[in-house]
């Protein structure tokens, strides 16, 4: 008789793969134990957002008239602030990190001396997209995990600045309908759903895969008269549709939320796209690299796909401070190819 708990048809949870992950030599207990941390934080994190107005957390952390402001110069959301301090209460004691880093923190964030530390350190946007947060759409929490160098145990910002290829995790979690989190050790990219009543995250898709090519794009397009000019010829081929020069009509989405934008794209393909635009290019982007646009990018490129800035390999930058921003194409391999080709033509023709 077939038990219930055959393996063919049995769930299974973030613990048992990461356990698997660890005994097939692919990741080291402290790095478990910093995932499995991470995924707990983005468990309470879940509550709190889905809890909206019910909650007493929505709108702009500060007070009445004048809200608090994070380094990148944006109004932060009550729920900004409570995610960072979840996830840095979560991971003060656990012995597995050298520093942490945020968007919402100006500069690194050391282990309290009172906790053993490790080897790792934690980057993250706790939660992006949190302008969407006052109208109940989709927002998420993105992070990315680098070795601590050797030798150092308690972090300084300059000990965060190694380009994306240096990541040994990344992922995000998306509060949606569902709670799901998004995960690459570097063998692949797997979907985990949380499982509300037992309180675990379940694996749903082992190996996300994203088509080569696309119909589908996500730009922000409300900014098209400040793009450089191989973004505008790029975005007026998509839009000529089937009798330009695509020879295909485009579909467009944009979320404004870019962990809710890129699980569409993991999901189902896509393009999204923050480029250089005039009201951005002095910042060098809108989009932050160590905690936005590198750990999107090594998920993206572990599930088959491409990311660049428009002219090199997004992975390959080399950081220059910790909130440094980058124009970001990312998705369908092919159809990123395409928008790098527009803009290497371009910049040949300047030479
Ligand atoms: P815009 C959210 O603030 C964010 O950092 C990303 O999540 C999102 O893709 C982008 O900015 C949205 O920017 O200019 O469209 O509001």
């Amino acid at each position: 008789m077939s038990s219930v708990l055959s393996p063919s048809n049995t769930s299974i949870s973030l613990t048992r793969y990461l356990i698997e992950e660890q005994r097939a030599g692919r990741i080291n207990p402290d790095l478990r134990l910093l995932i499995e941390v991470v995924a707990r934080a983005c468990k309470t994190i879940s509550i709190a957002v889905g809890k909206g107005a019910l909650g007493g957390v929505l709108g702009d952390a500060g007070t009445p008239g004048a809200a608090s402001m994070n380094i990148q110069g944006e109004a932060q959301k009550k729920l900004d602030v409570l995610s960072n301090e979840i996830l840095l209460e979560a991971n003060a004691w656990g012995g597995h990190l050298a520093g942490l880093a945020s968007e919402e923190m100006d500069t690194s964030h050391p282990i309290p001396d009172v906790y053993p530390r490790g080897n790792y350190l934690l980057l993250f946007d706790p939660l992006d997209g949190s302008s969407n947060i006052d109208v109940n759409i989709s927002v998420g929490t993105i992070f990315s995990v680098l070795r601590a160098p050797e030798g150092v145990t308690q972090a300084q910002d300059q000990d965060f600045l190694q380009p994306g290829t240096e990541q040994v995790c990344a992922g995000y979690t998306t509060y949606g309908p569902s709670t799901m989190l998004v995960l690459t050790i570097g063998n692949g990219t797997h979907a985990f759903t949380l499982d509300r009543e037992v309180g675990s995250f379940v694996l749903t898709t082992r190996g996300m895969q994203i088509p080569d090519d696309t119909k589908e794009f996500a730009v922000n397009m409300s900014n098209q008269r400040h793009w450089q000019p191989p973004m505008q010829a790029y975005v007026t081929d998509l839009l000529a549709g089937k009798e330009g020069p695509r020879g295909k009509d485009f579909n467009m989405r944009w979320v404004a939320s870019m962990v809710a934008d890129v699980h569409r794209i993991l999901t189902r393909g896509g393009i999204f796209s923050y480029p250089l635009d005039a009201k951005c290019a002095a910042q060098g982007g809108k989009l932050r690299l160590m905690y936005e646009a590198n750990p999107m990018s090594f998920l993206v490129e572990q599930a088959g796909g491409a990311a660049s800035t428009g002219r090199q390999r997004l992975l390959e930058v080399q950081p220059t401070g910790l909130h440094m921003r980058v124009p970001v194409f990312l998705g369908s391999k092919a159809e990123v190819e395409t928008a790098v080709r527009y803009h290497h033509e371009f910049d040949a023709e300047q030479a």
